[in-house]
């Protein structure tokens, strides 16, 4: 049994080597909000994977923030004791909605529960991979030449998917650049819910470059147009930000707005809702991949062990540390072994707080006895 001692939270700004570009904006330095749990002698992370600002989602860290401390925090205080991770989401379920700041708590829960079971994550979930598959998800350039410079430098270093970041007017022409210079390459374009009818046209041209997938062209709450456009190509459709819970992604694959899922445990409020996704798709035979948000070592962590199952069988937007930040606040940092990533094998998560580098890098961090 588990009896939670501590709550603590942190606010962490780590400047990303390059900054990164989406259809939504850009960013140059990575905001979490780390929460940590200490029960029986040991202190459990989880990183809380909302932006700074509502832009791929409406959850924020300031969002998070005032949820942890003012609604999941006094949950917990009058409900202090676990058997088991996955009771977390039902003691939470008070609270609508704010899957990210959920998440970030049942990830610091599981990280105790694994580091008492003196077990890796992913032998707790059924994992079956010692190393995980990377791809790399490069933002919107500059200019084509910078494209594929950036594309043909992670080629190099061995990644095994390449994922474009796509919007109206960075898309045909750059995609089409990539894939004649790279013809073998495995390619995928991430719109982030930027495009519309008016923009089917170019959607047919990317359907004719040899993509393994189109992430999320429509709107980020939708399936039903999902569904319609899926009819209208080949290219499989693959739901990032309209997935936000099982029932959702049973929702989705019945109305066939996708053939592929991009699993990000945070956006769908935890770990056991994505192992309920992960079903979900072993039984329809629909390929899942991990997604990312730029997260630091401790949600990145996560992400790995995660990407263990069985049902994750395409690349995953899991790179090594040093595609984000020159110095992360966990260690070891995660490196490319010929296209993996190894799966850290110690217990929980399997990465350890770097307390220096937290506390240089900590903008604000509060502490509570539960
Ligand atoms: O849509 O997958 C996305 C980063 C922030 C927000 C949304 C997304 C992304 C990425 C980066 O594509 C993936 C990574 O962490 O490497
Ligand atoms: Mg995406």
């Amino acid at each position: 049994m588990i009896r939670l001692e501590r709550l603590s939270l942190f606010l962490v700004e780590l400047p990303l080597v390059t900054p990164f570009a989406t259809s939504f904006g850009e960013e140059r330095t990575k905001q979490a909000l780390l929460v940590s749990l200490t029960a029986e002698g040991v202190m459990g992370w989880g990183e809380c994977v909302a932006g700074s600002g509502p832009w791929y989602s409406w959850e924020t860290v300031e969002t998070a923030r005032y949820v942890i401390s003012e609604h999941i925090r006094p949950i917990l205080s009058s409900h202090k004791t676990f058997h088991h991770p996955s009771e977390l989401p039902a003691v939470l379920s008070p609270i609508r909605g704010h899957a990210m700041a959920k998440a970030a708590v049942e990830a610091a829960l599981w990280d105790i529960y694994a580091r008492l079971q003196k077990k890796p994550l992913f032998h707790l979930w059924g994992g079956v991979r010692e190393a995980v598959p990377a791809g790399v998800s490069v933002g919107i350039q500059p200019d084509i030449p910078s494209l594929l410079s950036a594309v043909e430098g992670f080629l190099a270093e061995g990644y095994l998917r390449i994922k474009l970041k796509i919007k109206p007017g960075w898309d045909v022409e750059p995609v089409r650049a990539v894939r004649e210079r790279f013809p073998e390459a495995l390619l995928s374009v991430d719109a982030n819910a930027a495009y519309t009818w008016t923009d089917l046209p170019a959607l047919r041209e990317l359907d004719r470059c040899g993509l393994l997938m189109i992430e999320q062209p429509f709107s980020f709450d939708d399936l039903l147009e999902h569904a319609q456009l899926s009819r209208e190509l080949s290219t499989p459709i693959c739901l990032d930000e309209s997935i936000t819970s099982a029932r959702r992604a049973r929702e989705a694959l019945e109305l066939g707005a996708c053939r592929i899922i991009n699993v990000k445990q945070g956006r769908v409020g935890g770990v056991t809702e994505a192992l309920a996704i992960h079903r979900l798709a072993l039984e329809r035979h629909t390929p899942l991949w991990c997604g990312g948000m730029l997260e630091t070592g401790i949600g990145r962590a996560l992400n790995v062990h995660l990407a263990t199952l069985p049902g994750f069988s395409l690349p995953h937007d899991i790179s090594a540390t040093k595609r984000y930040f020159r110095e992360d606040i966990a260690d070891p940092p995660f490196e490319l072994k010929d296209g993996h990533i190894p799966v850290p094998q110690r217990p929980g998560l399997g990465v350890e707080i770097n307390w220096d580098r937290l506390l240089r890098s900590c903008t604000w961090s509060r502490t509570w006895k539960l």
